[in-house]
């Protein structure tokens, strides 16, 4: 499908640093090292019934951040993104409110992108829906199958399995124990209960027919649709090839999704890992509960931006604590992210102001080491107050101040 937009990053004089990031499965800080044809990244995208809260633009941003910086290093990047659309959840919500499913995600799906494009996200190169990618999905089960991967349920529903036991290494990117698997499993679409399967973590590859749901041919594997996790998997095996620089999402994916895609795809490709980093980024919650949209407890960017909140602030306001900390969004979050652009804004239009070469190669820094956007927003902030109270005369400072937040952290000014 169609991504958003998108818009020109500027380029910046000289090259940014290596880009380090928290990797869990290795569970430490470690540098990227993108290849000869530029640094690949699969993110999980929305699943699009419920379009965009501030966890899902929290997240994006955070990717958003690794391809800027990846590009300011030299980099080409291939990004590919996501869209669930269709999926247990978007068939519960379409009949729970009497509308059709392809309608709802839809709709959902064009919110989220003008909610992207006002927030200046990179767009991906490939922005892929579930429902376009069925044939080659289909044709990755039948391959499992074939392999002795996955099996057949003989029930008559038509539902295939993959084979947790033809995934040696299950595990490795997650390090939970088998109960709290088993708990991730159930809370997160999982079926741990469902009679005839050989375990009871094996994931959904292929859901048969029911009447009343929609099925799309499936070849050898009858009519039905896809399983989540072979989902992600097989788009990024599509669109980037054999392995990816980093697999991307919220911390809820960790398990059991990202265990079971990498699973997926180290068996289908026979490379591993399937991604050099598994980077994902901490939960955004309201009044101390995670935002989800089973909790009802959302905070959508489209309501914000009527609202009048500039998706400039609410950059800064997302960026104003670590991606990986789980953080709680507050209206004063908002309103100090609108006071932090108004600085700024005027810093950049004073006539000179301090050395920008050496804020650029500071800020380089910052983001370089895991994305540390409080490191870097208070390195522009000292600036900013250095500018304003007529400190420094160099006159080129300004607009390379300005250049620097533009390519580096997405806010323009
Ligand atoms: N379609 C699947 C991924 S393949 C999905 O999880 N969709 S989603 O709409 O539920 O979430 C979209 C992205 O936002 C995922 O990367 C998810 O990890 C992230 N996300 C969801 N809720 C939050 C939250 N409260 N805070 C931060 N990120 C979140
Ligand atoms: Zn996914």
């Amino acid at each position: 499908m169609e991504a958003w937009a998108g818009h020109e990053v500027p380029a910046l004089p000289g090259t940014g640093q290596p880009l380090a990031l928290y990797d869990s499965a290795r569970r430490s800080v470690q540098v990227t090292r993108p290849g000869p044809d530029g640094a690949t990244m699969y993110v999980c995208g929305i699943t699009p019934y419920d379009a965009t809260h501030l966890g899902h633009a929290a997240t994006y941003l955070a990717f958003d951040l690794v391809v800027r910086a990846w590009r300011d290093g030299g980099h080409r990047v291939r990004y590919v993104q996501n869209v669930t659309d269709i999926d247990e959840p978007l068939l519960e919500r379409a009949a729970r409110d009497g509308e059709d499913w392809i309608v709802l995600g839809l709709r959902e799906t064009a919110l989220f992108r003008e909610d992207m494009e006002a927030l200046r996200m990179v767009a991906p190169d490939h922005f892929v829906g579930a429902v376009e990618s069925i044939g080659v999905i289909a044709e990755r089960v039948a391959a499992l199958l074939d392999d002795g991967a996955a099996y057949r349920l003989d029930d008559g529903t038509g539902d295939v399995y993959f084979d947790v036991a033809a995934a040696p290494r299950f595990g490795y990117q997650s390090h939970l124990d088998r109960a709290q698997m088993l708990a991730l499993f159930g809370d997160n679409g999982g079926d741990p209960d469902r009679a005839g399967k050989r375990d009871a973590l094996d994931p959904l590859l292929w859901r048969g027919a029911r009447d009343g749901e929609p099925a799309w041919p499936g070849g050898v594997l009858g009519p039905g649709r896809p399983g989540w996790h072979i989902e992600c998997a097989v788009i990024a095996l599509e669109h980037l090839g054999d392995s990816v620089d980093v697999q991307g999402g919220g911390s809820d994916l960790i398990f059991p999704h990202h265990e079971c895609s990498a699973a997926h795809a180290e068996r289908l490709t026979g490379v591993a890992p399937f991604a050099s980093h598994y980077v994902h980024a901490g939960m955004i919650g309201l009044h101390g509960e995670k935002m989800s949209k089973s909790k009802g407890n959302l905070v959508f960017v489209s309501r914000l931006r009527a609202d009048g909140l500039d998706p400039m602030a609410l950059r800064l306001a997302l960026m104003a604590e670590h991606y990986r900390t789980d953080r709680q969004w507050t209206d004063e979050a908002g309103k100090l992210a609108e006071h932090r652009r108004a600085r700024w804004r005027a810093a950049v239009a004073s006539p000179t102001g301090p050395d920008a070469e050496s804020l650029l190669m500071a800020v380089r820094g910052r983001l370089a080491d895991d994305l540390d956007t409080p490191g870097a927003l208070a390195l522009v902030d000292a600036w900013a107050e250095a500018a304003l109270a007529g400190e420094g005369k160099d006159p080129g400072a300004p607009a390379l101040v300005r250049t620097t937040v533009d390519a580096l952290l997405g806010v323009r000014l």
